[in-house]
């Protein structure tokens, strides 16, 4: 992601990423070092520049954003730690980087992830306080906060590493293959946008909307992930569509093929802009990204 308003988001984010974690205690001096090496380890930063974004698209002031952009930074970052655990993906490579666990082990890495994970409550309730005689604003960010922890709970990010979780090695239905997209990927990004959305003070018109496109950008934003991931050429991924090892994996490729879900995930981002087109060129940043993110695998 190159565009200029995204790189300064993104900016942003990577200059305060630190400041709202809480003072560890020196004694936890390994735990900082593991939460930070994660941290600061070079993501793309989707997930709060989403955030800042739709704040900024409904009028608000981006840096009162901040602290729930940080901390939607620490929740994907914690998920990322625990995903690559050995009981779960097993991955030795984040980022180009040795995982979390590789480097700090296990025991540290998942307390890593959980203090990611408190962190960002915290962060986002911190000064919730100072907004006692402004309810306005005071709504705006008890909204946001829900958003986040809804999108990354039980109801979200879980429930779809869950199903991806038992989903293994089993034939699994397009609905079920639905589902484990919407909530493990697509939840998190719509909780970004809808919390940058109620900061920004929107309408329900642009909730509506903003969630809208979230859902299809979240939603094509896996399937081209897939698509990378499975970056053997498109014949050898032929051969394996139908296999038993195409069908241990509950992605789109490995379902439906290299061509079908490259159509699914142009039709998402078509779906997304489509979602924004009332809003001409304010939207323009939304609609630049959608075909950003697409185009990873043109
Ligand atoms: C709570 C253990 C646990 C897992 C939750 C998020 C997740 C489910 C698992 C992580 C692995 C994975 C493939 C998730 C799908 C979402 C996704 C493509 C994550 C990678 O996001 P990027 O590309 O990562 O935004 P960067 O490195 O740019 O931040």
């Amino acid at each position: 992601m190159q565009n200029e308003e995204y790189l300064r988001y993104k900016n942003l984010v990577d200059e305060h990423i630190l400041y709202f974690l809480p003072d560890i205690d020196h004694k936890s001096i390994t735990l900082t070092e593991a939460m930070t090496y994660s941290l600061k380890a070079g993501g793309k930063m989707l997930r709060s520049v989403l955030l800042l974004a739709a704040c900024d698209f409904c009028g608000g002031d981006e840096k009162t954003a901040l602290p729930y952009a940080c901390a939607i930074e620490y929740i994907h970052t914690y998920s990322l730690i625990h995903d690559d655990l050995p009981a779960m993906d097993n991955d030795d490579l984040r980022r180009g980087m040795p995982t979390n666990h590789k480097v700090f082990g296990e025991a540290m890495a998942i307390l890593a992830g959980d203090g990611l994970l408190t962190s960002a409550f915290e962060a986002m309730n911190k000064d919730m306080l100072l907004y006692f005689d402004n309810v306005d604003l005071l709504k705006r960010r008890v909204r946001a906060a829900y958003e986040i922890s809804k999108g990354a709970g039980c109801r979200g990010m879980i429930a779809g590493q869950v199903a991806d979780v038992e989903a293994e090695n089993k034939q699994c239905t397009r609905e079920i293959l639905d589902y484990i997209h919407l909530n493990k990927t697509a939840a998190l990004i719509k909780a970004a946008v809808r919390a940058g959305a109620y900061l920004g003070g929107c309408d329900k018109k642009m909730l509506e909307d903003l969630d809208a496109y979230a859902e299809n950008i979240g939603l094509a934003f896996q399937i081209v992930d897939d698509i990378l991931d499975v970056s053997g050429s498109e014949a050898e991924l032929g051969k394996r569509v139908g296999s038993d090892e195409a069908n241990q994996k509950a992605t789109y490729p490995c379902r439906y093929g290299l061509e079908e879900s490259k159509k699914k995930a142009n039709e998402l981002t078509e779906n997304a802009k489509h979602a924004l087109a009332d809003y001409y060129d304010n939207a323009e940043f939304f609609i630049k990204l959608a075909d950003e993110l697409a185009s990873r695998i043109k």
